[in-house]
């Protein structure tokens, strides 16, 4: 390898975690960086793009996977096991210390930062016996961030609470306890999975410093309450949106996708894109329901549907409705597989998104300026559906939760109504798409700070 500075990158992996953590990666090797990726083999393709854009200076660690009691064998992403086995995926990924002290040890010019997701932070100790900084970087909302360090710091008082305050945080928002991360919902003090996770997340705000994929415009108030309470975190780098810094926008983007043809012929912001997340499934009852809705809002759809293992399927999960497709043909597409997302909503013809509020769909709508008709369901979601509802006006919220069933007529009814005339939400939503490409441009805060970063790195 090179004398250019070598950074070790651990993403975790879950889709939404891995993609956000690999553009700012893509920003690193752009900036003449070596850069050795931490993946497990099942994760290596996720990777392909990246490794074929920067052969020469990024590399890949790839980890033996454990056995692990309470892992499924072979199964490696969150995509497979759900939001529940994350606490499992966490605590087999923490008992892979060894190979990776061992690659370091060997290595001729080993790293001199590691940079790992906000769910590793048990790589703290590792960079700790590595002798090297640990930067956290967090795929999510720094309002998120800031309701998590109230609530990890609390956990007693915030348990068995039907509705939670954090009257310490900028507007004092409170949240139904189910609202919350269901992580929290598990602490059982007898688990000692549940330690590794609760000792990874205290551990954030005593690495080096952290990274944020968010930007000063939208989350402003969050980002300083963050900054100021990360007494021990003094650095703290914002570099958001960085779905407008990866590899997706340059000159390797992969917009060859049929659906995208199909968007061709659609007027400009007459298709509602539905698609919520990587992980979600939906149940018979949803799915029967959101396609009922859709039949009647008499709007174009791009429906996106995660199918599901065998069995979830015969018990109805994920599967479309006979015959819906035939009846809405023309007017919507179901696409059964993975798609460009943030092709497909930076496309004109497409208006609005119904989504899960994951923080990377709802940082791909700010970017393309689609407003968001909010479905929020587990995870960050209703922390993220917040945000863009209550605080900054860009999306309207549909429905709530993981198991509910949304009314047909009035679901129907809601996207006629909102992708049919101009509201303030969709102007809110151009606002802040105007402000995010201001942040990531020359002499924008998350330019200047993406520039921090490198150059602290250089150090
Ligand atoms: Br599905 C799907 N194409 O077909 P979130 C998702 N994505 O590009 P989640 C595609 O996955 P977590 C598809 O653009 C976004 O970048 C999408 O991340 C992309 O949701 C990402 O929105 C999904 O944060 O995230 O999957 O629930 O893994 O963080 O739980």
């Amino acid at each position: 390898m090179s004398n250019k500075p070598h950074i070790l990158v651990f993403p975790y992996p879950a889709q939404g975690h891995i993609l956000a953590l690999l553009d700012l990666t893509h920003q690193l090797a752009l900036r003449s960086f070596t850069i050795t990726i931490i993946i497990t083999p099942k994760n290596l393709p996720t990777l392909n793009p990246l490794l074929s854009a920067h052969p020469t200076s990024i590399h890949t660690l790839i980890l033996p996977f454990p056995s692990h009691p309470n892992v499924p064998p072979g199964v490696e992403n969150v995509r497979e096991l759900g939001n529940s086995g994350n606490v499992h995926i966490i605590s087999a990924l923490s008992k892979l210390r060894e190979p990776i002290v061992r690659w370091f040890e060997s290595h001729p010019s080993p790293p001199v930062a590691i940079i790992s997701d906000f769910f590793l932070g048990w790589t703290l100790q590792l960079s700790h016996r590595l002798g090297i900084p640990r930067i956290a970087f967090h795929s999510t909302s720094a309002f998120l961030t800031a309701v998590l360090d109230v609530v990890w710091e609390n956990l007693e008082a915030v348990r068995g609470r039907r509705v939670v305050e954090f009257s310490g945080i900028p507007g004092a928002p409170s949240f139904k306890e189910e609202h919350l991360p269901s992580i929290f919902r598990r602490y059982r003090e007898s688990d000692p999975d549940w330690e590794i996770v609760r000792e990874s997340q205290l551990a954030n705000s005593k690495s080096w410093g952290c990274v944020l994929n968010t930007f000063h415009a939208l989350e402003g108030p969050y980002l300083d309450y963050t900054t100021k309470t990360k007494s021990e975190h003094r650095r703290v780098f914002v570099v958001g949106p960085l779905s407008l810094l990866g590899l997706e926008n340059g000159v390797n983007l992969n917009r060859s996708h049929s659906v995208l043809n199909w968007l061709d012929e659609c007027p400009d912001g007459s298709v509602v894109y539905i698609c919520f997340g990587s992980q979600k499934l939906l149940s018979r009852e949803q799915m029967e329901a959101l396609a009922i809705g859709l039949e009647r809002s008499d709007t174009r759809f791009i429906w996106v549907v995660k199918v599901g293992t065998n069995q979830q399927t015969e018990e109805g999960y994920g599967v479309v409705p006979d015959g819906f497709e035939d009846r809405v043909s023309g007017r919507g597409v179901v696409i059964k597989g993975w798609v460009p997302q943030a092709a497909i909503l930076s496309h004109g013809a497409v208006g609005g998104f119904l989504s899960h509020c994951g923080w990377n769909s709802v940082s791909e709508a700010l970017v393309a300026g689609v407003m968001i008709l909010g479905w929020p369901m587990e995870a960050d979601q209703f922390v993220n559906a917040k945000l863009l509802v209550e605080d900054k006006g860009a999306a309207v919220r549909v429905c709530e939760g993981a198991d509910s069933i949304p009314d047909p007529d009035e679901l129907g009814r809601v996207i006629r109504k909102s992708m049919s005339m101009d509201s303030p939400e969709k102007r809110r939503a151009m606002e802040l798409r105007d402000e995010a490409l201001k942040s990531v441009s020359e002499g924008g805060s998350s330019f200047k700070e993406l520039d921090e970063f490198v150059e602290t790195l250089s150090k």
